[in-house]
C-alpha cells in the first residue's frame, strides 16, 4: 500500500522521525525555504498533518490540504490548532495528554523552588566568587508551609496540587466548578481572590479563546509585591503586558515562565529583569515523555489510516 502523504510542521527527534518516515510519506514544512510553494505543490495531497503543540496548524494550511482528514499533536494544548477550520470540514484533531502530566508538574515545582530560594543567583554567586569575597548569599523566601494557588485543576493542575501537599502548602483552586476529587483543597471561584490568598499562582489551565489574559491587572495586582507567579501552561492565558509592567515596577514579586507570547522570540523587557526565571518551553521535555508524546502521534495516525478508533481525540 502506498505511504499516506503527512505534512509535518516541525521538527521531531531522530528517534520519531525514522518511524514516521518509514510508515508515511513525509513533507517537512519546517525545512521549506519556500512555504508558501511547497503548499501548493504538496497541500493538495496531504491527507494528515503532524504537528506540535505550540506550532499547531493555521487556517491558511488546513485550507491549502483539501483532502486533510486528521492532525496528530504531539503536546497536549491544541490551542494552535484552528479548530473552527477543522469543524467546518470534519477534520479529526488528536493530542497526547496524560503521558507528559508528570514531567509538566515536575517543572512546574521545580521553578517555585529555583525562584524562590534564588538558585540561579545562587549559583552564579558560587562561579564568579562571590561567595569568597563578599560572603553569604543574601537570604531568600520559604516555599514549605505558604499559600498555593492553582489556577486550573485539570490533569496537570491536580498533579502540581499533589505535590505542593508535599511541601505542607494551604493549597486552594479556581475552575470553572469545584472538582469532587479536590476536597481537601480550598475552592475558590473567582481568580482575583485566589490571587489574593496565594503566595504562589500557578497557571496551569488549558489555553482557549475563552481564558485569553484570564490573568491580566488584577490577578497580577491582587498576587502583590510578595507573590510569584508560575505559568506552565501557555502565554495567551497570561496579559504580557500587565505582567512585564507588573514585574518592573515591583506590583509582582516575581514570575517563573516556560511559555511566552511570539516564542521562542521573547519580550527582550523580560531579559533585563532581575525577578523572573525565563525557561524555554520544556516543562513536557524529557527523553521518557517525549518519546512517549511522539509514539501517541504516530499510534493516532495509524489508528486513523487504520480506520480504527483514535486513541486520544480532541475533536
Ligand atoms: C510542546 C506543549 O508540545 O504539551 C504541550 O501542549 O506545549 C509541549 O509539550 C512541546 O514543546 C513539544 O513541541
Amino acid at each position: 500500500m502506498d505511504k499516506p502523504p503527512i505534512l509535518q510542521i516541525g521538527p521531531y527527534p531522530q528517534w520519531d522521525q525514522e518511524p514516521l518516515d518509514a510508515t508515511f510519506q513525509v513533507h517537512r514544512y519546517f525545512e521549506a525555504a519556500d512555504k508558501e510553494k511547497l503548499l501548493a505543490e504538496v497541500g493538495p495531497s496531504i491527507r494528515a498533518i503532524a504537528t506540535r503543540g505550540e506550532l499547531g496548524a493555521n487556517r491558511a494550511v488546513i485550507e491549502a490540504c483539501p483532502k486533510l482528514e486528521v492532525i496528530s499533536v504531539y503536546g497536549v494544548g491544541f490551542d494552535a490548532v484552528d479548530l473552527q477550520a477543522c469543524r467546518e470540514r470534519g477534520i479529526r484533531v488528536t493530542n497526547t495528554p496524560d503521558v507528559l502530566t508528570n514531567d509538566v508538574a515536575d517543572l512546574g515545582i521545580a521553578m517555585m523552588l529555583c525562584q524562590s530560594r534564588g538558585m540561579i543567583g545562587a549559583e552564579t554567586w558560587v562561579r564568579d566568587g562571590s561567595w569568597a569575597q563578599k560572603g553569604l548569599y543574601p537570604l531568600k523566601r520559604r516555599v514549605w508551609g505558604r499559600r498555593a494557588g492553582v489556577l486550573g485543576l485539570g490533569r496537570i493542575g491536580f498533579e502540581v496540587a499533589k505535590r505542593l501537599k508535599g511541601f505542607d502548602m494551604q493549597i486552594a483552586y479556581s475552575d470553572v466548578e469545584a472538582k469532587p476529587y479536590a476536597s481537601d483543597m480550598t475552592f475558590v471561584a473567582d481568580p482575583v481572590e485566589l490571587a489574593k490568598q496565594s503566595d504562589f499562582l500557578f497557571v496551569t489551565l488549558a489555553a482557549s479563546a475563552a481564558t485569553r489574559h484570564i490573568v491580566g491587572h488584577k490577578v497580577i495586582e491582587a498576587l502583590g509585591p510578595e507573590g510569584m507567579l508560575i505559568n506552565i501552561s501557555r502565554a495567551s492565558n497570561i496579559d504580557e503586558e500587565a505582567l512585564l509592567g507588573a514585574l518592573e515596577t515591583g506590583k509582582l514579586g516575581s514570575a517563573a515562565l516556560d511559555v511566552f507570547e511570539g516564542e521562542p522570540k521573547l519580550n527582550p523587557r523580560f531579559l533585563a529583569l532581575d525577578n523572573v526565571l525565563l525557561q524555554p518551553h520544556h516543562a513536557s521535555g524529557t527523553i521518557e515523555t517525549r518519546k512517549a508524546m511522539g509514539q501517541l502521534v504516530r499510534d493516532n495516525l495509524t489508528a486513523h489510516f487504520a480506520g480504527q478508533a483514535l486513541p486520544t481525540p480532541v475533536l
